[in-house]
């Protein structure tokens, strides 16, 4: 038995730099998952972000969108992001699946019967119970999540489809900042792919923070 997610999810793998490639050519598209159980065979078999080599990404999209700023729905939107100095080890693991949380398992079908094994996992995902509902307004904005592996530094971002529906923006941060399980003196920032493009994502202007 499979309990069918509300919609379709790509894990994509950004590999470091290769020359000859070009940034788009280095996102490989690893394969789509459409249940909670594929989400979870996964998880279980691929290298954990942590041990991913310096300069690689790993994202997870809505089936149909490309994890890049040139994808009709992201070319408008921008990002929630977390970053922080080192490797992050088994914590930022923690952090990264709860930030998978954020947009997939949350909009898990209202309906279906949880198996109690699968649901403690479930509810070990800050969060989860709280989107427990069909018609979530967030639902349409939240594209894909990824992590950046770099050299000293790792951030973790949720990506959105408009910068300009503040409301809506302010609650995926307020959840994204939740499923970090951050204190409160750190914050997250939402930048727009826009500026981004033009300034190279690091000091790309700060639209809101929480
Ligand atoms: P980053 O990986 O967002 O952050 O961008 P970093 O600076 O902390 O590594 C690094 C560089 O990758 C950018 O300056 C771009 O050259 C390239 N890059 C990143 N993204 C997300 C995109 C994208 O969506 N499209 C294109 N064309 N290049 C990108």
């Amino acid at each position: 038995v499979k309990h069918p997610l509300t919609r379709a999810w790509t894990l994509w793998f950004l590999m470091p730099p290769t020359p000859g490639l070009e940034w788009n050519e280095l996102q490989k598209n690893v394969m789509t998952f459409k249940s909670v159980e594929e989400f979870w065979g996964i998880q279980n078999n691929i290298h954990t972000a942590s041990s991913l080599p310096i300069k690689s990404d790993y994202s997870f999209f809505r089936e149909g969108v490309r994890p890049e700023w040139e994808d009709v729905h992201n070319k408008n939107g921008g990002k929630w992001a977390f970053q922080n100095k080192g490797r992050g080890g088994a914590a930022l693991d923690e952090m990264w699946l709860n930030t998978n949380a954020v947009p997939s398992l949350s909009y898990v079908s209202s309906y279906f019967f949880v198996p109690p094994s699968l649901s403690f996992l479930l509810l070990t995902l800050p969060g989860f119970g709280r989107h427990w509902r069909e018609s979530d307004p967030t639902g349409e904005e939240v594209m894909g999540v990824v992590i950046n592996m770099r050299k000293g530094f790792y951030r973790l971002a949720v990506w959105t489809k408009t910068c300009s529906n503040r409301e809506v923006l302010m609650e995926i941060g307020t959840r994204f900042k939740q499923a970090l399980n951050l204190p409160r003196n750190e914050t997250i920032e939402f930048s727009a792919h826009e500026d981004s493009s033009k300034s190279g994502s690091t000091r790309a202007k700060t639209r809101m923070s929480l």
